[in-house]
């Protein structure tokens, strides 16, 4: 039986990493992977984090199985997260969330929970989206499609082929949409774009998931949820994966979540009956250590706090190399314009580097970015800016 399987593509992200850690050369950066490290390289352990672990430690949490939609104060703690404190929807019993192995784990238990519903949906997946996004849904049985959305010309958005393209789309076709931080582009809608985005998703019948990967990373943690409390006053039933893997600096722990907002409260019972069966026929049950070192911090004030300037540091510290690349390119006499680096959001840029242009930086300088010309600005910091910004400029004379 194995002897016919053929050799799979390396994930391309993934692989480049395998590729930088068996570079022998001393000066080498990885601006390939979306991992926040910081200034000194480092990927962060949270301070708030680290408190919420010791006090685990210190009240020898026993490890009984979690229920198998995870840790009560998680979910909802999540939920307000998502969609604020005094949120109507939560008080109505509408909304239900399941702690999930990453916001990867939340997009699947996701799609094979649609997949069931609706077997014959396409997805819509944005022109160019996370790279995971397509071989995801294609493996839980989906044809994917794309909506139009990174416009190349202008380094920055092309609202009118989005919102043709999902004007033109069945109705119940799923459309995953980044609710935040666009990956890979930086580039996200205005508040007045979503509306519309909400209005023809409602107008058309389709299926809105949004997949939020980087709360906090934008403007911060409420400004960041615009989208999805847009969406949830719309009326319309939403999907939600959320990943704390970056805004708790906790990537191999898997914590995220998958939210659901129905009808009413009867719905709402209906279909969380329906996804622990997804969920139980996966992997049962989620892992207990993350989950529960996010509900402790977000629900203990203090540590919340902590969490909340923690988060908004690294906000800082991205925007700060966002601003010092730029400047820097300037003093090098790079010609281009690269003002757009400072308008887009979150970890990434498409730098609009060609892949001819991403080989010399690796091969020539030892800079590591993804062949699409997307660069982490997260993994720039002062130690390494500086040959970044040369290796940039020379590959561009
Ligand atoms: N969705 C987007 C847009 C992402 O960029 C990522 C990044 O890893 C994920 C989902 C997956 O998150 P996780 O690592 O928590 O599975
Ligand atoms: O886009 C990124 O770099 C992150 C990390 O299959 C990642 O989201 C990349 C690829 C992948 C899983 C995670």
């Amino acid at each position: 039986l194995f002897a016919a399987v053929e050799l799979a593509p390396r994930d391309p992200i993934l692989g480049l990493t395998e590729q930088y850690n068996a570079d022998t050369r001393s000066k080498k950066v990885n601006l390939g992977v979306g991992i926040y490290y910081d200034n000194e390289g480092k990927i962060p352990l949270l301070k708030a984090v680290r408190k919420a672990e010791l006090a685990r430690v210190e009240a020898a949490a026993t490890r009984g199985y979690l229920p198998i939609e995870g840790i009560p104060g998680y979910n909802q703690a999540v939920q307000k997260l998502l969609l604020g404190d005094d949120s109507a929807l939560i008080r109505e019993g509408r909304v239900l969330t399941a702690q999930t192995l990453g916001g990867t784990g939340a997009l699947k238990i996701g799609a094979d929970f649609l997949k069931r519903l609706a077997p014959q949906a396409k997805v819509a997946i944005s022109d160019p989206s996370w790279e995971n996004h397509r071989a995801l849904f294609e493996y839980a049985g989906y044809e994917v499609i794309s909506y139009p959305y990174y416009d190349a010309a202008t380094n920055g958005l092309n609202f009118d082929g989005m919102i043709g393209a999902l004007e033109s789309y069945p109705a119940g076709t799923v459309v995953v949409l980044h609710a935040c931080c666009h990956n890979p582009t930086g580039v996200d809608l205005s508040p007045g774009q979503w509306q519309r985005v909400v209005e023809v998703v409602k107008a058309r019948d389709l299926v809105p998931f949004l997949d939020i990967a980087y709360q906090g990373f934008g403007d911060g943690i409420e400004a960041d949820a615009a989208a999805v409390r847009l969406f949830a006053a719309s009326g319309l039933m939403v999907l939600i994966s959320s990943s704390f893997s970056k805004s708790f600096s906790l990537y191999g722990e898997r914590v995220g979540a998958l939210t659901m907002i129905a009808a009413d409260k009867d719905e709402s019972l209906r279909v969380m009956s329906q996804l622990k069966r997804v969920i139980r026929t996966n992997y049962s049950n989620p892992p207990t250590h993350g989950g529960s070192v996010v509900a402790q911090i977000l629900n203990t004030p203090a540590l919340r706090a902590e969490w909340e300037e923690e988060l908004a540091g690294m906000r800082e510290r991205i925007r700060a190399m966002r601003a010092a690349l730029v400047a820097k390119l300037k003093e090098r006499g790079v010609r281009r314009n690269f003002d757009f680096v400072l308008k887009q959001r979150g970890m990434f840029s498409y730098s609009g580097l060609t892949a001819q242009q991403v080989d010399r930086l690796r091969e020539e300088h030892g800079i590591y970015a993804v062949s699409t010309g997307r660069i982490c600005v997260a993994a720039l910091n002062d130690g390494n800016i500086d040959a970044v910004a040369d290796g940039i400029a020379a590959v561009l004379s």
